[in-house]
C-alpha cells in the first residue's frame, strides 16, 4: 500500500527522470555535431542511466500495488549553448534533481513510509556522484575553452564510458 501523496510524487519523479534521459539525448547530439564523438557517447550512456532510475521508481510503485500514471515529457531545449559551455546545463539539472530527491525524502519522513525512504537512500547518494561528475566535466570544457588538442583529449577519455549503470 502506498498513500496517493506519495504515489502522486513518484509518478512525478517517473517523468522528471525521463525528462533527464530526453536532455541528456538532446545534449549528446548536440556534441556529437561538433564532432565530439567522445562526449557524445558520455551522455547518451547517461541518458540510458536516467532510464533505468525512471524503472526504480516505476518497478517501487508496482511492487507497492501502487498505480502508475505516465505523463507527457516535456521537450528539451532546442537551442543549446556552445560545446565549452552546454554542459553546464547538464550540471544545473542535476542540482534540481537533487532538490526533488530531498522533497521526495522530507514527504516518505513525514508519512512514515520506511519503504520509501529506503529506496531514496539509493538516490541521495546517486546525486552527489550525479553532481560531482556533470560539475567536474563542466569546469574541465569551461577551462579548455578553445584549446583542440586538450578538447580532443577529454572528448577520448569520456568516450570511454560504458552505458548504463
Ligand atoms: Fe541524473 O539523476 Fe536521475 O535524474
Amino acid at each position: 500500500m502506498i498513500s496517493k501523496k506519495i504515489q502522486d510524487a513518484i509518478n512525478d519523479q517517473i517523468n522528471e527522470e525521463l525528462y533527464s534521459a530526453y536532455l541528456y539525448l538532446a545534449l549528446a547530439a548536440h556534441y556529437h555535431a561538433f564532432n565530439l564523438k567522445g562526449i557524445g557517447t558520455w551522455l547518451e550512456a547517461q541518458a540510458k542511466e536516467e532510464i533505468e532510475h525512471a524503472m526504480k521508481f516505476y518497478n517501487f510503485m508496482i511492487a507497492r500495488a501502487g498505480t502508475v500514471s505516465l505523463k507527457t515529457i516535456k521537450q528539451p531545449p532546442t537551442q543549446l549553448p556552445p560545446a565549452n559551455k552546454a554542459f553546464r546545463l547538464a550540471y544545473e539539472h542535476e542540482q534540481y534533481i537533487t532538490e526533488k530527491i530531498n522533497q521526495l525524502y522530507e514527504l516518505a519522513h513525514a508519512q512514515k513510509d520506511y519503504a520509501f525512504e529506503e529506496l531514496l537512500h539509493w538516490f541521495i547518494k546517486e546525486q552527489v556522484e550525479e553532481e560531482a561528475s556533470t560539475l567536474e566535466i563542466a569546469e574541465r570544457l569551461d577551462q579548455i575553452g578553445n584549446q583542440t588538442h586538450a578538447l580532443y583529449m577529454l572528448d577520448a577519455k569520456l568516450g570511454k564510458r560504458n552505458g548504463g549503470q
